[in-house]
């Protein structure tokens, strides 16, 4: 069976010293240590002061002859390495990729066969941001996977949306540029919420499908856990027999989709920039790993690149599922951190074309071009064409390459001649053909003019947005309509915000007075499309309870609680991969008898946005702090369940939550039953039904 194993100098965590050598065992990833006991320089010399420059006298000059100085100066001065022009900012887990092994006849590509296991590494993104922005923003994100197979590294490197703005590669230098500051005073950060953004995409209306998923709740992700991956592209598989498919990759998360309220992101982008970061990290930490599992529409290859009239080539549109499904075929589980951030997270190199035999690209102009542009950026960005000999771009594949020497070259070669045929190393290295594993692209014909120009069927730049927006819920159709009139209101060009109505006239006329009406503008008329279904899969809110790993619930306590009812809450919360964190006035213990709990929050430091839901102890003395009130006021808004035992519904009633009110739960202590709501009602990720009561209402709870 085809498992990648680690080989001992291709395992990508495992810490390497600046020589190489383990110093006294020190290169233990959990340990907190060095490597080594004793500072030393970079040629190895041992020091005896890493505080004082050297100096001609306490008081005099410093002297060039410093070499430590000088040293330590120079490496501090190039620490930093140019962030990636795009995805700067993210955060990454290691896994496992397991195949289910149900597309033998699809794909000969080893590591989705039967049984095949493979070590993987996932890094998650924001698109716009610089590398130190906020976590939470409106924007896409990226999901991009490096499968380490046996047969040689493959990356998937997509968004968690399944369409693009451009339709291709050559615009996008030009759309990142719009969307990126504005160049004279680099503000906004990380926002596509200002004009050089909308005047583009009001101008290529290619890209309106696209905008419609940003300024859906897709663009602001609850978790990376709770995040759907999509490859965007359509890729071709190929089977031992050379036969072809054309699929679409998805991620489908075990945990659901789920996304955040847009007050709430605002306010994590403030209170906790890191939110994404620290829940993947926390998550893994506290032992409940990311899953998600691989699927794939599979269309045929017919030679036409269409699927039911859908250009395959274009990737501003999608393929509905329930014309297409998505079959499952292999689970990816992230169930390790990185050991160093820059090692490994910033260094990762992916792209687009480390593919493996079985799986081929096609002709999308906008694949075309990254496949030309990942390759590309490494080399400003991590310094040159060896970046795939950095630990955590090494292929676990036996490497026998014929490339040498270059910048950061670590390989020691052997041999004297590095070209085909030769007749002085043995005539090898020989190649592998189709049969033999080798990377054999299927013949494909080309033929055609060499022209700039698009296919007609790129012309339709409005059906599928109209598809998507009207196959959301009420409700996250007006989420759509509060985006759209935030960002437009944050444009200052008149002209912008009315050639994006004009825009939006063509998708939905509803959607465009409502936005108009926000922005104090007439709506104009346009040709929205007529279409006869729309696809309830594309629609992100859940009837059905699903899994629970992974969040968090704050439970408000103080001396007088209900200390045995705490500990009863968290233990049952556990069994399920929740983790309760108490919230008190003040920090320390909170101890009762036999009985204490750590307070790890107090009202100063906790702020609702960290927790998906609260609980107030019996006992706990109620309290018109504002900061308690504001943080069970902000988790009722955003639709989170609320809930108390005995005494603790008191405090409700200050914050103005009404007891009978929907996803309010209250027991008079805490029962098997109290807990079982509660992970229910997490596992709906909101209260639904709250959300007609305070949809668009700027209210205090009390007077809804
Ligand atoms: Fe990327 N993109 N991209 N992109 N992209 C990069 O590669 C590029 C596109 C995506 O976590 C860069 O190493 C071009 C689509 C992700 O390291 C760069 C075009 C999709 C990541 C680049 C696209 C993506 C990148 C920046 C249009 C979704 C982060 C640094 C032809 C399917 C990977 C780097 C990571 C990163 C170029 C369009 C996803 C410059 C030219 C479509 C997830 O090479």
């Amino acid at each position: 069976m085809p498992t990648a194993r680690r080989k001992p100098d291709q395992s990508a965590p495992k810490p390497s010293g600046p020589t190489g050598a383990d110093l006294d065992g020190a290169l233990d990833p959990d340990a907190l240590r060095q490597t080594g006991d004793v500072l030393t320089t970079a040629g190895g010399v041992r020091l005896p002061d890493t505080d004082h420059s050297l100096k001609a006298g306490e008081r005099g000059p410093t002297l060039l002859e410093d070499f430590h100085l000088r040293e330590k100066i120079t490496h501090f001065d190039h620490e930093r390495i140019p962030e990636r022009v795009v995805h700067a900012r993210g955060a990454a887990a290691h896994g496992v990729f397991e195949a289910y092994g149900n597309v033998k006849d699809l794909t000969r590509a080893a590591f989705l066969q039967r049984g095949a296991v493979t070590p993987v590494f996932t890094r998650f993104s924001t698109v716009l941001g610089s590398r130190g922005s906020a976590d939470t923003v409106r924007d896409t994100r990226g999901f991009a996977t490096k499968f380490y197979t046996d047969e040689g590294t493959f990356d998937l490197v997509g968004n968690n949306m399944p369409v693009f703005f451009i339709q291709d590669g050559i615009k996008f230098p030009d759309i990142i540029h719009a969307a990126k500051p504005h160049p004279d005073r680099e503000i906004p950060q990380a926002q596509s919420a200002h004009d050089t953004f909308w005047d583009f995409v009001s101008l290529h209306t290619e890209a309106t499908h696209h905008v419609f998923w940003n300024m859906s709740d897709r663009g602001i992700p609850r978790s990376y856990r709770t995040m759907e991956g999509f490859g965007v592209h359509t890729f071709r598989l190929v089977n031992a027999r050379a036969e072809t498919s054309l699929v679409k990759f998805h991620w489908k998360p075990v945990a659901g989709v789920h996304s955040l309220v847009w007050e709430e992101a605002q306010i994590a982008a403030g209170v906790d920039p890191d939110f994404h970061r620290r829940d993947l990290f926390d998550g893994i930490e506290a032992g409940a790993p990311l899953e998600y599992e691989l699927g794939i529409q599979v269309m045929p290859d017919d030679g036409t690149d269409t699927f039911e009239g859908i250009d395959l080539l274009d990737p501003t549109k999608l393929v509905p599922e329930e014309l297409c499904p998505v079959q499952r075929i292999g689970k990816l589980t992230l169930d390790r951190n990185p050991t160093n951030f820059f090692a490994e997270v910033e260094q990762v190199a992916f792209h687009t074309a480390h593919l493996v035999p079985g799986i081929e690209s096609t002709n999308d102009p906008l694949l075309q071009a990254r496949n030309f542009s990942y390759l590309d950026t490494q080399l400003s960005r991590l310094g040159g064409p060896n970046f795939t000999q950095i630990p955590i771009n090494r292929p676990h594949a036996p490497v026998n390459d014929m490339l040498r020497d270059g910048m950061h070259q670590t390989a020691v070669h052997t041999g004297v001649a590095p070209y085909r045929p030769n007749s002085l190393d043995g005539g090898l290295p020989a190649v592998a053909d189709f049969a033999e594993g080798g990377y054999v692209n299927v013949p494909r014909p080309v033929e055609g003019s060499v022209v700039r120009a698009n296919p007609v069927s790129f012309d339709d730049h409005f059906t599928q947005a109209a598809l998507f927006y009207r196959s959301l819920t009420p409700l996250e159709q007006a989420h759509v309509a509060e985006a759209f009139t935030f960002e437009l209101g944050k444009c200052y060009e008149q002209s912008v915000k009315e050639r994006e109505l004009a825009v939006l006239a063509n998708v939905d006329a509803q959607l465009c007075e409502q936005v108009a009406a926000g922005l104090g503008l007439r709506a104009p008329q346009g040709t929205p499309p007529v279409l006869d279904d729309v696809s309830p899969a594309l629609s992100q809110i859940v009837t059905e309870s699903g899994p629970v790993a992974g969040r968090k619930v704050g439970v408000i306590a103080d001396a007088g609680a209900d200390l045995g009812g705490v500990n009863k809450l968290t233990k049952a919360l556990e069994k399920v991969g929740v983790t309760a964190h108490v919230i008190a006035p003040v920090g320390g213990v909170l101890k009762k008898g036999r009985t204490s709990v750590v307070v790890e929050r107090t009202f100063d430091t906790a702020r609702s946005i960290e927790f998906d839901a609260f609980v107030i102890a019996d006992g706990t003395t109620p309290t018109n702090n504002i900061k308690a009130v504001i943080l069970l006021q902000e988790a009722y808004r955003h639709l989170k369940a609320v809930g108390a035992w005995g005494g603790g519904a008191a405090q409700l009633g200050l914050a103005g939550i009404p007891v009978d009110g929907p996803g309010v739960l209250v027991a008079d202590s805490v029962t098997a039953r109290l807990s079982a709501d509660l992970v229910a009602a997490l596992g709906l990720h909101r209260v639904w039904e709250r959300a007609e009561l305070v949809m668009s209402s700027q209210v205090a709870p009390a007077m809804v």
